[in-house]
């Protein structure tokens, strides 16, 4: 009974897919002519409200309009009607909205603009998941047997008391006879009352279980090391596709057959050394079969690794699947094809030093780095005496790479210049061809490089950027304080 009244459920973990620790998408693109900045906040529960944020990088736009489609699948052309973002009054480049997202999964958010250079459109990749059963508060659980107990004392002793008086004259005293039906009442109520709240907490707690079972949990990818540096790993399928329409039936794990490639591959695994954090590995593992993996590792230092492997599912909903290793020290291969890494590398609040005297700079200002809030993470290359850098080229089609990943290891976020939505979703939601699509792939100039992103949370941070110069692939490491 006690449950039932204090609804208390199981708080799980939070975590989200495709970064860890952090569910927010920032995403820097274009709709036509217009540059704007997002910000999608997905509800903690679903189904629940998605927070929107729009900022224009010019003063160009009129109207926004935004909805909720599915990537893939029938529901990414059943398109509701769209809802207009507020414009804000104090900033006029800004514009705010709230999107009910009503089943997990691979959503996107269409953002319709209209303004002096016509109108245009732009889909930014949402994947919504419930994280964690929302507790009752406490105080709301008191206030609530309180007044359920007084309900059900109120019900029993107006049952007793009719039993034994209704029938009474007034003034006249009960007999035994009255006062034995009296109780009888109050015996029966009882029991039914009882019988009927343990009836409702089953059921409840039932409702309950099974709605816990949907929250996300993170996936723990398995790993071994084989035959001195051959680093096998298997994926975890931890969450369940679709909610069943019976609590009884088991349902179907989310497949793992039906991964894409997200910018050229299909798993993007990183290794970071920990606590030092100077030993930093972007490799791409082969697929022997679903969800089997082998990596032949290059020659690295022995140490504690924090595993991150990023994957792609075929609707677009991107996961992070997450592991340890302790490995001693490795004689691998030379590095080929797209893996990079470094082990050797010193944190910076400011400049990282590349090979060859060249160095990266972090175009930091003297503003506190803040939680929650979109910022524009921007680093330029120069070479040994201070000039731009002339012989940057793209690594993996993109201008840069870069991880934000917190220094206990609970958040991590693989991040390009076009934000931290993975390349594959955007490519489904926007089309592979696509304008907008090309111009997430193309952000950055000749030698500066930017990412949007926002931090989960206060504390401290490491930001790993990764360029390619003169065919090598170079990695600057930074220090980030949040307050
Ligand atoms: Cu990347």
């Amino acid at each position: 009974m006690r449950k039932f009244l204090l609804v208390i459920f199981l708080l799980l973990p939070l975590a989200l897919p495709a970064h860890v620790g952090n569910p927010d998408v920032y995403y820097d693109g274009y709709a036509g002519p217009y540059h704007l900045l997002v910000t999608l906040r997905p509800p903690l529960v679903v189904p629940g409200v998605a927070q929107i944020e729009i900022r224009s990088a010019a003063n160009d736009v009129d109207e926004i309009k935004i909805l909720p489609l599915r990537v893939i699948g029938p529901g990414a052309k059943m398109a509701p009607l769209p809802d207009t973002a507020q414009h804000s009054a104090t900033d006029p480049q800004l514009y705010t909205g709230s999107l009910w997202i009503m089943v997990r999964g691979s959503w996107k958010v269409q953002i319709q603009v209209k303004g002096q250079k016509g109108e245009a459109e732009l889909a930014v990749p949402l994947p919504a998941v419930s994280t964690a059963s929302q507790p009752m508060q406490a105080g709301m659980g008191i206030l609530l047997s309180c007044l359920g107990l007084a309900l059900v004392a109120g019900l029993i002793s107006i049952i007793g008391a009719s039993r034994r008086e209704a029938a009474l004259n007034p003034g006249e005293t009960p007999t035994p006879e009255h006062e034995n039906r009296g109780r009888n009442g109050v015996v029966f109520t009882t029991v039914l009352v009882v019988g009927g709240l343990l009836a409702s907490n089953y059921w409840w707690g039932k409702e309950a279980s099974a709605n816990a079972r949907l929250n996300y949990k993170i996936p723990h990818v398995g790993t071994s090391l084989l035959a001195g540096s051959l680093l096998r790993l298997r994926l975890d399928n931890p969450n369940e596709a679709e909610p069943t329409r019976f609590h009884s039936e088991q349902p179907d794990r989310i497949r793992l057959d039906d991964l894409i490639p997200d910018h050229g591959h299909i798993m993007h695994l990183f290794l970071v050394r920990m606590p030092d954090m100077k030993s930093f590995w972007h490799l791409h593992p082969d697929q022997n079969t679903p969800g089997d993996f082998a990596q032949n590792l290059p020659t690295m230092p022995a140490g504690q690794y924090q595993i991150y492997a990023d994957i792609v599912h075929h609707t677009g909903f991107p996961e992070t699947q997450v592991g340890t290793i302790n490995l001693p020290a490795i004689a691998g291969a030379q590095l080929s094809g797209d893996d990079s890494g470094a082990f050797d590398l010193s944190a910076s609040d400011k400049t990282a030093e590349l090979t060859d005297g060249y160095r990266m700079v972090w175009e930091r200002d003297a503003q506190p780095l803040k939680a929650n809030q979109p910022i524009w993470f921007r680093f330029h290359i120069e070479d040994q005496d201070g000039k731009p850098a002339t012989d940057l080229e793209p690594y993996m089609g993109m201008a840069a790479h870069a991880v934000f990943m917190s220094t206990d290891g609970k958040t991590f976020a693989h991040v390009h210049p076009a934000g931290s939505a993975s390349m594959a979703a955007i490519n489904l939601a926007e089309g592979a061809g696509a304008k907008s699509t090309m111009d997430a792939m193309n952000h950055g100039s000749t030698n500066e490089v930017s990412f949007p992103y926002g931090f989960p949370q206060t504390g401290d941070y490491r930001i790993f950027v990764q360029v390619k110069r003169a065919g090598k692939v170079e990695t600057g490491e930074f220090v980030a304080k949040v307050f």
